[in-house]
């Protein structure tokens, strides 16, 4: 059985969808990312103390992208295609939401912790947020004649997006999501895997509404 040291609705939540997607039972530890230091079980596992973190049989993997790949091999997971070309766009996917989207993110939230009130009129926080949109008008211009950012077929690159997108709630309406992401979002979220997750984690999904 695995061990996921997870932090409710963060990027740690896409490994939880993928856990239910695969049918694989876990064992969920959660993590206080509030508290200072975080704690030793935690760290000792990850010594930056961030999640996800997957124990397998004793060991332990860190970075989600490697993470959610690693589940998708071990499990023959359609999520993330065999080979070829629609591997590759599922990789360049799952490599936006990880490395551009999230970073994207998380700049926003490390401003408005260090500006505090003052971020509402800092323009440093304004371009953070900015950077943010510019992701979200590409994934809406991607969404406008297919169902997925890959196309036709889910792949584990639209859970971590879709993850990542309920985080703009904390920036009031300063990210705005276009139609179709929000119907994107919907399909994605609507899914047993993902419903059982949100319930798990006791998470709302409010951004697609
Ligand atoms: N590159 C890491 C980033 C992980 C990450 O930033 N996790 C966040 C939650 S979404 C976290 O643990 N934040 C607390 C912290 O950075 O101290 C990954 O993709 O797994």
């Amino acid at each position: 059985m695995y061990q996921l040291f997870y932090s409710p609705g963060s990027c740690s939540m896409a490994v939880h969808v993928l856990l239910n997607e695969t049918g694989q039972k876990v064992e969920l530890m959660k993590a206080d990312l509030a508290a200072q230091p975080r704690s030793p079980e935690l760290i000792k596992h990850n010594p930056r103390g961030q999640v996800p973190v997957l124990v397998v049989d004793g060991k332990t993997l860190r970075e989600g992208a490697a993470i959610l790949t690693y589940l998708c091999e071990t499990h023959k997971s359609p999520l993330l295609p065999a080979s070829g070309w629609e591997r590759a766009k599922a990789q360049e996917w799952l490599a936006f939401a990880n490395s551009s989207l999230h970073p994207a993110y998380g700049r926003a939230f490390f401003l408005g912790r260090q500006l505090g009130e003052a971020a509402a009129t800092s323009p440093v926080m304004k371009a953070a947020l900015d950077s943010i949109q510019k992701l979200w008008d590409e994934v809406e211009q991607e969404l406008q004649a297919k169902p997925y950012i890959c196309g036709k077929d889910i792949t584990v690159a639209d859970i971590l997006i879709t993850v990542i997108a309920n985080w703009s709630t904390y920036f009031g309406n300063a990210i705005t999501l276009g139609a179709k992401t929000k119907e994107y979002l919907k399909r994605v979220t609507s899914r047993p895997a993902y419903q059982q997750a949100l319930s798990t984690e006791s998470v709302v999904y409010k951004v697609a509404a």
